[in-house]
């Protein structure tokens, strides 16, 4: 589970979380509830590094290496890797649970909290997204099933760490929404850039091997790079055109999609 959480990934989706959290309640960063939308945050985080573990394992896409370093199944086996992978999930479910109950929110109960975790991680998200593509075959693959699967399959993790950071700060149901709508554009196109950086970074820029994804239909295989490269950057402008009711006080979250934008791992 440390291995797993601990690596030199890039924390997007935490840092989503911490960033949409600050947006919405600006005295945050000095009070006891910092570190509760903190451990928030690490849930996020947790659900993440349990997606790689299962995403990484041999009956999957059988990688050896992520971030840098080999694979958990490559260092403590298939067994532990499964299980250090249900335990975090179970942790991030945990944490989620105590984390809403200690803020004791206006706007949103615990039930909400954890049923938009269950929600984004169950059959109608991750698990729904990376089921589809594995069973759906080369040939049926156009680019709206393809939007389907990675919008669920990454964008649905995205869009909890972006309403996970507003439900966190009490935000009004109306900047929930827009936050929503900025997390689910945003992750579509990270999955892309994903898609480009696999045919366009070495092994060393990615920490991951590259290239896994020349059997695979991909945004890039659709569209070719310049296409894919349009895509991401017309969603990006949908990102950022629906912070517009934040104004400048959504500056962090633009900085965010110009990151995703330019990402060399
Ligand atoms: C039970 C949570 C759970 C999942 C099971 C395996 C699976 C279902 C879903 C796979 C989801 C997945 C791994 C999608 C790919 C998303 C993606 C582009 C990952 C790379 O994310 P980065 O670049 O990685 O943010 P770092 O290492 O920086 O954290």
């Amino acid at each position: 589970m440390h291995y797993a959480l601990t690596g030199p990934g890039k924390r997007l989706r935490p840092i989503l979380t911490l960033a949409v959290a600050d947006l919405f309640g600006s005295r945050l960063r000095l009070s006891r509830r910092s570190e509760i939308i903190l451990d928030v945050a690490c849930a996020v985080e947790m659900v993440h590094a349990c997606s790689l573990i299962f995403d990484d394992l041999p009956a999957m896409d059988d990688a050896a290496r992520r971030r840098g370093r080999p694979t958990v199944h490559r260092v403590f086996g298939e067994d532990v890797a499964q299980l250090a992978g249900l335990a975090l999930l179970n942790r991030a479910y945990a944490l989620v649970a105590e984390g809403a109950q200690r803020l004791a929110l206006r706007h949103y109960t615990t039930e909400d909290m954890l049923h938009h975790l269950a929600a984004a991680i169950g059959t109608g998200g991750l698990i729904g997204g990376q089921a589809l593509d594995l069973s759906s075959r080369p040939e049926e693959l156009d680019l709206t099933l393809l939007e389907y699967i990675h919008s669920h399959k990454t964008g649905a993790l995205f869009m909890a760490a972006g309403e996970l950071g507003a439900m966190a700060a009490d935000a009004r149901r109306r900047d929930l929404e827009v936050i929503a709508r900025f997390a689910k554009n945003l992750g579509l196109a990270f999955q892309i850039s994903d898609d480009l950086l696999d045919v366009l970074a070495t092994p060393e820029e990615t920490g991951k091997d590259t290239g896994k994804d020349e059997a695979k239909v991909t945004f890039v295989k659709l569209l070719g790079v310049e296409g894919a490269h349009a895509l991401a950057t017309e969603l990006l402008g949908f990102a950022v055109e629906s912070l517009a009711p934040l104004g400048r006080k959504a500056d962090p979250l633009r900085e965010i999609a110009r990151f995703v934008e330019l990402r060399g791992r």
